[in-house]
């Protein structure tokens, strides 16, 4: 047996080493499987280049030749854009065992790699969570289990409203993990700066964030700190709402199930909006990006 196959960048372990602020980002948003080209590329870029406007340091978790990375070095982003196989926190040893080229993160296995790597702030634009059906599918992401098993700020624009909103509430309460509202009261729906539910607490400064997750109770559970698209670019929600549904009913006639719901509801909902949803995207995941480098900050 080899050891743990984890590999930190050179930036990113020395970052870590010293103390510095560092925000993990997933690389599922990033690759074909989260925004059509050349979008993705501007995704990330703009994460990055947000977080580094504040001083901090991003890195972006994937896997690349069967090893567990946290932080890129030069060149690689390129690899994750064109990524295409989906790993989540349970696919991390199967990646590592059958050294997958790529394997793209989801939050799960972000917040996981962040967890092993010491870093405490974790961006991306939407969590995964309670699939709306769930009665019948069972559907419910990894993504909320590994936000109460890992001590890491997750910063969010909440989950997208295709899922069932309130049972992922639901869901975060009984595993424990403490929802917090960024300056803003309401849960936000992604694309929309409210769901109509509420957070469980508002809070307004990034030193309140990082107490939270260092007064945690259990040894490994974080937080979930949601952060509202911008006023300017938020979209308008009945219109989202019926673009849903379309696009929830073709994943159903298409008979799509487990990993593949997400990615195909993605792009069905792209193709809807004609693109109008990109933009909104990208900026959500930007500001997300900038609310955690201050975040980072606090903890450092
Ligand atoms: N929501 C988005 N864009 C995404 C995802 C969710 O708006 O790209 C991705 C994230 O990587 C998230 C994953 O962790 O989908 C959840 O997938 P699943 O529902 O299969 O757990
Ligand atoms: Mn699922």
């Amino acid at each position: 047996m080899t050891a743990t196959p984890i590999r930190l960048s050179e930036e990113v372990g020395a970052a870590v080493a010293d103390g510095a602020a560092v925000v993990a980002l997933e690389s599922t948003i990033f690759s074909t499987l989260g925004l059509p080209a050349p979008a993705n590329g501007e995704a990330l870029a703009r994460c990055e280049a947000a977080i580094r406007a504040r001083g901090a340091v991003p890195a972006v978790t994937a896997v690349l030749d069967g090893q567990w990375r946290v932080g890129l070095e030069p060149g690689e982003e390129k690899r994750i854009l064109a990524g295409t196989a989906k790993v989540a926190e349970r696919d991390l040893s199967v990646a590592a065992a059958q050294r997958w080229d790529v394997g793209v993160t989801t939050v799960s296995a972000s917040v996981a790699l962040a967890h092993h790597a010491g870093i405490s702030v974790f961006a991306t634009g939407g969590i995964g969570g309670v699939h709306r059906g769930v009665e019948l599918s069972g559907d419910i992401s990894a993504d909320l289990d590994a936000l109460a098993k890992h001590p890491v700020v997750t910063v969010s624009a909440g989950a997208k409203a295709f899922l069932d909103l309130p049972r992922t509430l639901e869901y975060l309460e009984t595993v424990g993990v403490p929802v917090l509202g960024w300056r803003h009261d309401d849960f936000p729906a992604f694309y929309t700066r409210s769901s109509g539910l509420r957070v469980q607490h508002r809070v307004e400064a990034a030193e309140e964030v990082a107490a939270t997750l260092e007064h945690r109770v259990r040894p490994d559970t974080g937080v979930l700190l949601t952060v509202p698209i911008p006023s300017e670019e938020e979209l308008d929600g009945d219109e989202i709402d019926r673009k849903i549904a379309e696009a929830l009913r073709a994943s159903e006639e298409a008979g799509i199930s487990g990993p593949a719901v997400t990615p195909f509801v993605l792009s069905r909902l792209e193709a809807r909006t004609d693109g109008a949803s990109i933009p909104a995207n990208l900026a959500l995941a930007e500001n997300n990006a900038n609310v955690a480098a201050e975040i980072a900050t606090a903890f450092a």
